[in-house]
């Protein structure tokens, strides 16, 4: 690279930022090939500390994925099954979504992230009891159910505008949309990886149509199969102009392919410093989404606290019993505690702070002494943690250890 050249181009990046100036395609291109790595985060993290100084978000959360039974044939995933009936193929009762949340009873939970196949035969009723029935045993809760890709599905499954399945959603308990099932918009890059599903416009009208209705929402990108680096900017483009116009995405989240059992088998995984690259481009080319997220449970937990000096403010939560990224390969653990993500926090140099599933402040760490606690990973809220950490567990839930 011509070092002047490259001098150059990168001052005039710099000062659209400055300028509060979105960067163009090849602006993000050009950022994905800059061949300092830690120059590109610096750029990033500056804008990460402007918008949330040294702060790193987290929430307490936990995923129910109800039925993995999926007629949609997406290429990268591990997690569908085509039938009930096949192996690993599973549909949970209503009465079995809601020992989900009995026998978290007393953990001070305030979100459930809900994401299921398309099953192909399951009644409406099903997805709206779904979430009455977790209102009802927990009515503080928020519900960040279904994918844009769902509401699709459930559109044309039950005819129904997407207004209409939204409404009803919302009647039954639905608080907000995860950000799932975007991929890459690129028809190229559906056509070989997810055919059979919402278009990437589908996607993005499903949440103009959330946002419009005053839902939060957030967005994904799902990155290292077959796209090209054109192809993701472009994606972090279409996201972009949507929030210009709506204001609605809360977190952007870059979800990094994960090959195990699945048809992209052969494809090696994104590198760490892909990882990186793509945390660092996605903050400087989305300016106008609040945060970024790195999802430990996809990007592994070393990386996650490294995206904090590349962009991201926000590491997800707690999760437990998370299914798509485990049977997809990942090795990180299943579920992490309170004490833990502080921990991970801190020694990534941020602060932290618990929030709701909309932002709004719970916690903040004052810094307490964390050393000698251990938290096992299937018991997220140990008694010790609760007493060591000074925050308000036992008001919200009664005590209960
Ligand atoms: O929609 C599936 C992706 C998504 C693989 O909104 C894969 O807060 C990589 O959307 N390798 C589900 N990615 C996860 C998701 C999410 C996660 C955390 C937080 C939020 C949020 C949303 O995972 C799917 C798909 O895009 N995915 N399989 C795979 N093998």
């Amino acid at each position: 690279m011509n070092t002047t050249r490259n001098d150059s181009r990168l001052a005039d990046i710099v000062r659209k930022l400055d300028d509060r100036t979105p960067l163009s395609l090849e602006d993000g291109v050009w950022l994905y090939h800059y061949p300092d790595v830690c120059a590109l985060g610096s750029l990033a993290n500056q804008v990460r500390e402007r918008l949330h100084g040294d702060r790193t978000y987290f929430n307490i959360n936990f995923h129910i994925n109800a039925t993995n039974v999926c007629h949609a044939d997406c290429k990268f995933c591990s997690f569908a099954r085509l039938e009930d009936g096949m192996p690993q193929a599973y549909t949970m009762s209503l009465e079995q979504i809601r020992g989900k949340l009995v026998e978290r009873r007393g953990q001070p939970v305030t979100e459930i992230h809900i994401v299921n196949g398309l099953h192909p035969t399951l009644p409406w009723e099903y997805y709206l009891d779904t979430l009455r029935v977790l209102k009802a045993e927990r009515p503080d809760i928020h519900l960040k159910a279904y994918t844009a890709v769902e509401i699709h599905d459930f559109a044309v499954r039950y005819d129904r505008s997407y207004e209409q399945v939204l409404r009803e959603l919302v009647d039954a308990g639905l608080g907000s949309l995860p950000g799932g099932g975007a991929e890459i918009f690129a028809e190229r890059v559906r056509k070989k990886i997810c055919r059979d599903k919402a278009t990437g416009e589908q996607w993005l009208d499903v949440h103009r149509t959330a946002h419009r209705l005053g839902l939060r929402t957030n967005c994904t990108m799902l990155y290292g199969t077959v796209e090209t680096l054109e192809e993701r900017v472009d994606h972090m483009i279409r996201l972009r102009s949507l929030q210009a116009e709506t204001g609605g995405f809360q977190t952007f989240i870059p979800l990094s392919f994960h090959p195990d059992g699945n048809d992209l088998g052969k494809l090696p995984p994104p590198t760490g410093m892909d990882d990186l690259r793509t945390y660092a481009v996605a903050r400087l080319m989305l300016d106008n989404i609040p945060h970024i997220k790195a999802y430990w449970v996809m990007l592994g937990l070393k990386t996650a606290q490294i995206a904090q000096s590349f962009g991201a403010d926000d590491i997800d939560g707690t999760v437990q019993e998370e299914k798509i990224y485990h049977m997809a390969g990942a090795e990180t653990p299943q579920a992490l505690g309170r004490v833990e993500l502080v921990r991970l926090i801190r020694e990534a140099g941020r602060h932290a702070v618990e929030r709701d599933t909309l932002y709004n402040v719970l916690w903040e760490d004052d810094g307490a002494p964390l050393d000698g606690i251990r938290v096992d990973a299937s018991v997220p809220y140990s008694t010790a943690a609760r007493r060591r950490l000074p925050i308000a567990v036992a008001e919200q839930d009664g005590g209960a250890a």
